[in-house]
């Protein structure tokens, strides 16, 4: 390729390593870039977030700009072949992009609360985020920003459903993940087979944060998982990974007992949170209520979740009907039938 595309983010961005992970793993061409430093001369893309992916023009200059993870994927999936992170069989897939999109809309509460619940991932945060963008930030810059970038993020931990009312929910599902990996990680190196599809992807993302930068969050993972630190050291470059054509999944009527836990698991926590938000934006309401693990779970409703599900049910309506009926026994008494029904 004459001119790679460009990525543009952070280290500390969950999505952003989530596609640096994809793109070192599809070996495919790529220069970073750091948004927010001297050499960032991307335009802005249509929503200010990060990751960015510019696709290059002939000339080399950025053309295209996109953002979201998951339809970045897709795109790549389109645009290069070899080392697909989605399995061939459309139920297969169709369940890993069910585990992806747990990870980025439900363990992401987990990142975001972890990193502005507690003073020592506040203050680790405060103090090194504003410089990872900013390499020139001088020390009054960095104590303007410690204030800016703690006050800022803090006031939106609500709208993401950090709250103290939550925090027993968000900690708990946290730490059953982390068990049910554990688990996994002991006989498996990935979810799906001997390679890695965007469930584990999705997953890596958040947990680059969740149990290897908050001091808190990683805390726990060492204490009850520590086989899940091993595994996003891994996954950050999987360039070596020898992988052939379509071979290495699994079937999916012989997924792992600890794969089947953690669709179970966002059975009990995503899946009852997906379906009252997107009724919530439909019915105008200010606010989100539904049962998790026996518990009231409260927040915001939240658009970009509401067009996730819509996405996730097209996905599933576009199945044949046999594996239709595959997917479904999957899902059956986990929770996330409701998603579908
Ligand atoms: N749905 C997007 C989410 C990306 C996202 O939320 N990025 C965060 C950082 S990880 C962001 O840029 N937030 C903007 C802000 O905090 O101002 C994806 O899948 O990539």
């Amino acid at each position: 390729m004459p001119h790679p595309l460009v990525l543009a983010g952070q280290y500390g961005s969950p999505y952003t390593l989530k596609m640096r992970g994809v793109l070192r793993y599809r070996h495919i061409p790529f220069r970073w870039m750091l948004r927010g430093s001297k050499w960032d001369d991307l335009p802005a893309p249509p929503v200010p977030i990060i990751p960015v992916i510019a696709f290059p023009n002939e000339d080399g200059s950025h053309g295209e700009l996109m953002v979201d993870s998951s339809p970045q994927i897709m795109r790549l999936e389109n645009d290069y072949e070899g080392r697909s992170v989605v399995p061939p069989d459309p139920a297969l897939a169709f369940i890993d992009t069910l585990i992806e999109d747990f990870a980025d809309e439900w363990l992401t509460k987990a990142m975001y609360h972890y990193r502005w619940a507690y003073e020592a991932d506040i203050d680790k945060a405060g103090k090194l985020l504003p410089m990872s963008g900013n390499l020139q930030l001088d020390s009054d810059q960095s104590q303007q920003m410690y204030t800016f970038i703690t006050e800022r993020q803090i006031g939106r931990r609500a709208l993401v459903g950090s709250t103290e009312w939550n925090t027993p929910i968000i900690e708990g599902s946290y730490r059953r993940v982390l068990e049910t990996l554990q688990a996994q990680f002991s006989t498996r190196d990935f979810l799906l087979g001997d390679r890695p599809g965007r469930g584990d992807f999705g997953l890596y993302g958040q947990l680059t944060q969740l149990v290897r930068w908050d001091p808190t969050s990683t805390a726990v993972a060492v204490d009850i998982a520590p086989k899940v630190l091993n595994w996003v050291e891994r996954m950050d470059d999987l360039e070596w990974l020898p992988v052939t054509e379509d071979d290495g999944w699994h079937s999916i009527e012989e997924l792992d007992t600890a794969t089947k836990d953690l669709i179970a698991e966002a059975g009990i926590s995503y899946a009852p949170f997906m379906v009252a938000n997107a009724k919530a934006l439909q019915a105008g309401d200010e606010e989100v209520v539904c049962q998790i693990d026996g518990t009231e779970y409260r927040q915001g409703p939240f658009g970009y979740q509401g067009k996730c599900l819509m996405w996730l049910r097209e996905d599933y309506a576009a199945l044949d009907d046999g594996d239709r009926q595959r997917v479904d026994s999957v899902l059956a008494d986990t929770g996330c039938e409701q998603l579908f029904t």
